[in-house]
C-alpha cells in the first residue's frame, strides 16, 4: 500500500460564513480563517477543508456557484483567498477547496446564456425536458430540499433539472463542454497550490433523469477517471468525494488506488441509523448503537486494505454529535471525549468540523422564522401542507436540521463569543459563555485537549494509521475494538450509553494510552464501565 499524507493527517473542516468574522460585517470570511490559523496549528490538524468560497448568490450558502473563479464578495477577495494559501501552507496545513460542480447557481453566466435560447451553446450545459403530454413535469424526480426536481422555465417552454435548490440547476456532465469546463476550473485551484478538493454529491454526475437514475449512475466512474487523469491524478493531492449512496462494496471502487479515482468517500450509512425505516431524515429514529457497529466495523473490514475510509461523525450537514448520539447535558464532556476517542482510533483520515472539538451543542429554535436553512424551510412548508403537526416538524428541525452545524462558532465569552463585532448573520447558541475556545485552552481536562492528543498520538504511533481494525464481542451499548500492527496491540474500550455497563477482557495490559476518566487499571477483567467512559490500552 504507497503511504500518503492524507493518510497521516487529519482534516478540519471550516465553514466560512460561520466561523470568524474580520470585519464586523456578522458573517464570517477568509482574514477571520487567517487571524485563527494558529489556533488550527495548536490542535495539530494537517489539512482545512474550506466550505464553498467561491462567487454565490447564497440561495444554499455558497453551494450555488455564480462563478468558480471568483471569491465571494462577503468572504473577502481573490488576494485574502492567496494570503490564507500562503500563511496555511507556512504552518504545515493544505488547503482543501470544496468543488461543486453536479450544479451551478441559475445566476452563473453559463445558464443565464443557457435559458435565453433553445439553440445557445450552452443549452445542453444543463438538463431540459418537455413537459409530460398532460403539461405536468417530465417525471416525478423529487428534490432534495422538497417538491419536484423539474422547474418550469416560461421563456422556452422547458423543465430544467434541479436535485436541490431551484436556483441551483444539474449541470449535464454527458456534455464533454461541461466536463472540460470543469476540469479547467479545477487546474485554475490546483495551480494555486491547494491541497485537494472535496466533491459535493459527487455520485449525482453519473444521471440519467430520463431513467429516473440519480446515484451511481452507468459513466459515474468513467468521468471520475477521466477528471483524476486530466486534473489532479499527476499530484498527490487529497480528493474526497460525498456519496450518499455509497456501500463499503461500491467505495472500493472510488478508493482502489490502481482504480485512479479518488482518495477516499465520504459514505452515509451510519448517519442514516436513525432514520425510521423507510423514512427521511426527519423522521427521527433512535439509534440502535449494536448497528452502529455492525455498520462501522463492515466499512473498517472492507476498505481495510483495498481502499481508504474518512471518519467524521459532524459536518455543516449534519446535527452536532454530542447532542445527536452523546449526551449534552449532564455528560457533554465525557460523551464528547468518547466520541472522539472512538472515532480517531479506527483506521482511516478523520475529520473535525469546527467547533466539535470544544464540544458544541444542537441549537434548538421555537419557531421556524429563527431557521436559516433552505432544506429546513422548505421542509417545514411542505409537511406543514401535508397535515403534520408544527410542533413534530420543529421537533425534527432541532434533532436533524442543518442550522444546528452553522451557528456561529464561540470563541470566548464576550459579546457574541468573539465571532463578530456586529450583529451575527445566525444568532448563537446562548450556552457560548460556557463553551468556548477560550475556556477550552485554559482547562486541562477540556474536550480540545483530548482531540489535540489523539492528533499527537496519530504523528508518534503508526498503529494509529496502518494497524488493522478487530472489533470485540461485548453488550450492544459497548463499542470496542483492537487495533493491531507489527505485533503490537492496542485496545479501544468505549460505553456509548450514560448507564454502567460491563466489560471484561482477560488481556494483559501494558499501559494506558489515552482515556476520559483518571481510572487507575490494574486489570481488564471484569470492570465496570461508567457512563460515557472510554480508554485505550497497550496490551501484550
Ligand atoms: O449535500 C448533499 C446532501 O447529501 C445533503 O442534501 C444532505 O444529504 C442533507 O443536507 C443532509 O441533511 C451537499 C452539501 O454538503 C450541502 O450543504 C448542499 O446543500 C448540497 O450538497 C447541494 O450542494
Ligand atoms: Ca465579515
Amino acid at each position: 500500500m504507497v503511504q500518503h499524507w492524507w493518510q497521516e493527517i487529519v482534516v478540519y473542516q471550516i465553514y466560512p460564513r460561520s466561523f470568524n468574522d474580520s470585519n464586523g460585517d456578522g458573517i464570517g470570511d477568509l482574514q477571520g480563517i487567517i487571524e485563527k490559523l494558529d489556533y488550527l496549528k495548536e490542535l495539530g490538524i494537517g489539512a482545512i477543508w474550506l466550505s464553498p468560497v467561491y462567487q454565490s448568490p447564497n440561495d444554499d450558502n455558497g453551494y450555488d456557484i455564480s462563478n468558480y473563479e471568483a471569491i465571494m464578495d462577503e468572504f473577502g477577495s481573490m488576494d485574502d483567498m492567496e494570503e490564507l494559501l500562503a500563511q496555511a501552507n507556512q504552518r504545515g496545513i493544505k488547503i482543501i477547496m470544496d468543488l461543486v460542480v453536479n450544479h451551478t447557481s441559475d445566476e452563473h453566466a453559463w445558464f443565464i446564456e443557457a435559458r435565453k435560447d433553445k439553440n445557445s451553446p450552452y443549452r445542453d450545459y444543463y438538463i431540459w425536458a418537455n413537459p409530460a403530454a398532460d403539461g405536468t413535469t417530465p417525471n416525478d424526480l423529487t428534490s432534495f430540499f422538497s417538491g419536484s426536481a423539474w422547474k418550469f422555465d416560461e421563456e422556452t417552454g422547458q423543465y430544467y433539472l434541479h436535485f436541490f435548490s431551484k436556483k441551483q440547476p444539474d449541470l449535464n456532465w454527458e456534455n464533454e463542454k461541461v466536463r472540460e469546463e470543469v476540469y479547467h476550473m479545477m487546474n485554475f485551484w490546483i495551480d494555486k497550490g491547494i491541497g485537494g478538493f472535496r466533491m459535493d454529491v459527487i455520485d449525482l454526475i453519473g444521471k440519467v433523469p430520463q431513467e429516473k437514475i440519480s446515484t451511481n449512475g452507468p459513466k459515474l466512474h468513467d468521468y471520475l477517471q477521466e477528471m483524476n487523469q486530466k486534473t489532479f491524478g499527476k499530484y498527490d493531492l487529497l480528493t474526497v468525494g460525498e456519496t450518499m449512496a455509497a456501500t463499503p462494496e461500491n467505495a472500493k471502487l472510488y478508493s482502489k488506488p490502481e482504480r485512479k479515482e479518488l482518495s477516499m468517500v465520504f459514505q452515509f450509512q451510519h448517519m442514516n441509523l436513525d432514520i425510521q425505516a423507510n423514512g427521511e431524515k426527519w423522521d427521527l429514529a433512535p439509534l440502535d448503537v449494536a448497528k452502529l457497529k455492525e455498520v462501522l466495523a463492515k466499512w473498517q473490514k472492507e476498505l481495510g486494505d483495498e481502499g481508504w475510509n474518512s471518519l467524521y461523525w459532524n459536518n455543516h450537514d449534519q446535527p452536532r454529535i454530542v447532542s445527536r448520539w452523546g449526551d449534552d447535558d449532564k455528560y457533554r464532556v465525557q460523551s464528547a471525549k468518547m466520541l472522539a476517542i472512538l472515532l480517531h482510533m479506527m483506521k482511516g483520515t478523520p475529520y473535525i468540523y469546527q467547533g466539535e472539538e470544544i464540544g458544541m451543542t444542537n441549537t434548538p429554535i421555537s419557531d421556524i422564522s429563527e431557521a436559516a436553512d433552505i432544506e429546513s424551510i422548505n421542509m417545514y412548508h411542505e409537511r406543514l401542507a401535508k397535515g403534520y403537526d408544527k410542533k413534530d416538524i420543529l421537533a425534527s428541525i432541532n434533532a436533524k436540521g442543518r442550522d444546528n452545524a452553522r451557528r456561529p462558532m464561540a470563541w470566548d465569552s464576550s459579546t457574541n463569543a468573539g465571532f463578530t463585532s456586529g450583529k451575527p448573520w445566525l444568532a448563537l447558541n446562548d450556552n457560548y459563555k460556557d463553551i468556548n475556545v477560550e475556556l477550552a485552552l485554559k482547562g486541562p481536562n477540556s474536550i480540545f485537549y483530548t482531540y489535540q492528543k489523539l492528533i499527537q498520538l496519530r504523528k508518534e504511533n503508526p498503529i494509529m494509521i496502518w494497524g488493522s481494525f478487530q472489533l470485540v464481542d461485548t453488550v450492544d451499548e459497548v463499542f470496542s475494538y483492537y487495533r493491531k500492527y507489527k505485533g503490537q496491540r492496542w485496545l479501544v474500550v468505549t460505553n456509548f450509553s450514560s448507564e454502567v455497563q460491563p466489560f471484561s477482557s482477560e488481556d494483559e495490559m501494558k499501559k494506558v494510552i489515552i482515556q476520559n476518566t483518571v481510572d487507575e487499571f490494574t486489570t481488564l477483567e471484569n470492570i465496570n464501565l461508567q457512563p460515557w467512559q472510554a480508554f485505550v490500552v497497550e496490551v501484550e
